[in-house]
């Protein structure tokens, strides 16, 4: 497929715009990736994504596609012809949606919480959230995995992309604050898949390198932080 009939609208430190990324990488597809510059939104954003006016958005032909996971679940139907990233047994497809709407709905915010929390008690209690939370999703990856190297068995699937995009940010909360949330002892499974995910071909060159996010990430910060403009 021509570059030219497939484009993102995205931004390269977003862990969202990752995942269709990822997918389309999966599946040999070209794109043109149209990155949004942090704090404004682009009229082509605006007019693609009018509801939330997030990124990503897939545009496929002149037909956009909002909303990361549905993205994904669009380029799995569409090419379906490369390897599957739903895994093929309904139970298998429920449950990966399950796990990844907790990633999204539960456990990436409380990563966040750990950067916004106000004191060191604060900050304690959000870790150890994070922590539980990395708990069970270990548990759901050796039920998910059957012993294979990912939640979607041989190869990289929806789980995979859905939890595996925030990786950079967990390295870039880990950094800054001085903790270890995956650790060998608690986790040894998703720090095995962790090397292995962010090692494999169709995301090694999406994912941040977590020093460029560190460096990001001051910026941003610096102006959640920021007073507001007079
Ligand atoms: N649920 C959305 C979340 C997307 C999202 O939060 N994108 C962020 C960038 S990481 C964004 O566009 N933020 C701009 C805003 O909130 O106005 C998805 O999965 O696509």
């Amino acid at each position: 497929m021509a570059a030219k009939d497939v484009k993102i609208i995205g931004a390269w430190p977003s862990p969202y715009v990752m995942r269709p990324r990822i997918a389309l990488n999966i599946k040999s597809v070209d794109y043109e990736f149209l990155q949004e510059q942090m704090g404004t939104k682009s009229e082509l954003l605006l007019k693609s994504n009018p509801v939330y006016k997030k990124i990503p958005v897939l545009i496929h032909g002149d037909k956009p596609v909002c909303e990361s996971l549905i993205i994904v679940q669009y380029i799995d139907e569409v090419w379906s012809s490369g390897p599957s990233i739903l895994p093929s047994d309904p139970y298998d497809r429920a449950l990966a949606r399950f796990w990844a709407a907790y990633v999204d709905d539960k456990w990436f915010p409380l990563l966040r919480s750990i950067a916004m929390a106000q004191g060191e008690e604060a900050k304690k209690e959000a870790v150890e959230q994070v922590e539980e939370g990395l708990v069970l999703l270990e548990d759901a990856f050796v039920k998910c995995s059957k012993g294979k190297n990912f939640f979607g068995g041989d190869q990289i699937g929806f789980l995979d992309i859905a939890f595996g995009c925030f990786l950079g940010w967990l390295r870039v909360t880990e950094k800054m604050n001085n903790v270890k949330l995956l650790d060998e002892a608690k986790t040894p499974g998703l720090c095995k898949w962790a090397v292995i995910f962010c090692s494999d071909v169709a995301v090694k060159d999406v994912m941040p390198e977590t020093e460029k996010l560190i460096e990001f990430a001051k910026v941003l910060f610096a102006k959640f932080k920021a007073p507001p403009p007079k």
